[in-house]
């Protein structure tokens, strides 16, 4: 009878969790927590291609960081102004046929990676174009009434504008903080915001991560998770990188209803640089542990050409979707190759 037990719940096991390496290749069937069964195709799902509303590149959104419109004050101070929209109404493709209601910021989970320089004049010109009220929550150093707290933006068209100098510099997240919080943030309304100090960083290959999950069965569980939204992307589209070329991470940890999410990379070590404050590295690591929006400024580069995983550690949120590929090429040889 143990046998009989132990060879059942062993085999409950390999389907709710299936391998690392068979895991996007087959149908998928697993239980949520709430005990419902979920189906995907198993089919490589191509974001630019589906029914969903929104148009979400993982790929460009990987690199893509927005200045603003830039302008200089009378006094010299520069000026960026962003528009944002947020919208409630979208449906994404979250995993091979499982479409879930998205809460976007200009269209997009993540919204746009919003970047200035420390000491910038950053005016956010926010429109709520939902059905429910938003707002926009930085976090950073700024004015109390600029903390997108307490200015509830109505839906409809309500509009709102930000204005803060960038600062500190670092790594930060901005989300919508209207209550139900943790319904506001887990549909997607959240997104980056980099303040670079006014010397600079060193040059590196640069890019941004926001760990995140979808709960699309409604019981405060998340069903997927992802690095930038789309689960096993990276994987099918390995992020191509050079050997000795140095790799600047912006990391965000946006998962909610789990405690802690994690980061683990494969083959190698790389400085953090928790909330990108600071100019020395805390730890040299192959392994983070984050909170909800914890975050910090990962650099590393790789030696030996290769594929390299890089992944949750946390085994369930590996399997659900949460693991990529860095694909290093030597830096000799042409792009391509
Ligand atoms: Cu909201």
């Amino acid at each position: 009878m143990i046998l009989i037990l132990s060879i059942l719940v062993g085999i409950s096991i390999v389907v709710v969790f299936p391998t690392l390496s068979e895991a996007q290749l087959e149908q998928k069937t697993f239980v949520t927590h709430s005990g419902q069964v979920v189906y995907t195709s198993g089919d490589v799902l191509d974001p630019l291609s589906t029914a969903s509303t929104v148009e979400f590149d993982p790929q460009k959104y990987l690199r893509d960081f927005n200045y603003g419109h830039i302008s200089e004050s009378k006094n010299g101070q520069t000026i960026r102004d962003f528009t944002i929209i947020a919208e409630d109404n979208k449906i994404q493709e979250i995993s091979p046929g499982v479409f879930y209601n998205v809460w976007t910021f200009n269209g997009t989970v993540p919204g746009p990676t919003i970047r200035a320089t420390e000491g910038d004049l950053v005016r956010i010109h926010f429109i709520n174009n939902g059905s429910k009220s938003h707002t926009m929550h930085f976090h950073g150093i700024h004015k109390a009434e600029m903390d997108g707290v307490f200015e509830i933006v109505g839906p409809g068209g309500g509009q709102f504008t930000y204005e803060f100098e960038a600062g500190p510099v670092g790594v930060h997240p901005y989300h919508c903080h209207v209550m139900p919080l943790e319904e506001h943030i887990s549909h997607g309304l959240y997104g980056v915001f980099i303040v670079d100090p006014k010397e600079g960083r060193p040059l590196a290959d640069e890019m941004v991560m926001v760990l995140n999950g979808f709960d699309t069965d409604f019981d405060a569980e998340n069903n997927f998770y992802a690095a930038n939204t789309i689960p096993f992307y990276y994987q099918h589209h390995p992020i191509q990188i050079k050997t000795d070329e140095l790799i600047r991470i912006y990391v965000v940890n946006m998962v909610e209803f789990d405690p802690i999410n994690n980061f683990h990379l494969h083959g190698n070590l790389y400085h953090y640089y928790p909330t990108g404050t600071d100019t020395v590295p805390s730890t040299f690591t192959d392994m983070i542990t984050l909170s909800q929006t914890e975050r910090g400024i990962m650099e590393f580069q790789y030696t030996y050409p290769g594929k390299y995983l890089f992944h949750a550690h946390k085994v369930e949120f590996s399997e659900k979707g949460w693991t990529g590929l860095f694909l290093v090429q030597n830096s000799g040889d042409n792009q391509g190759n």
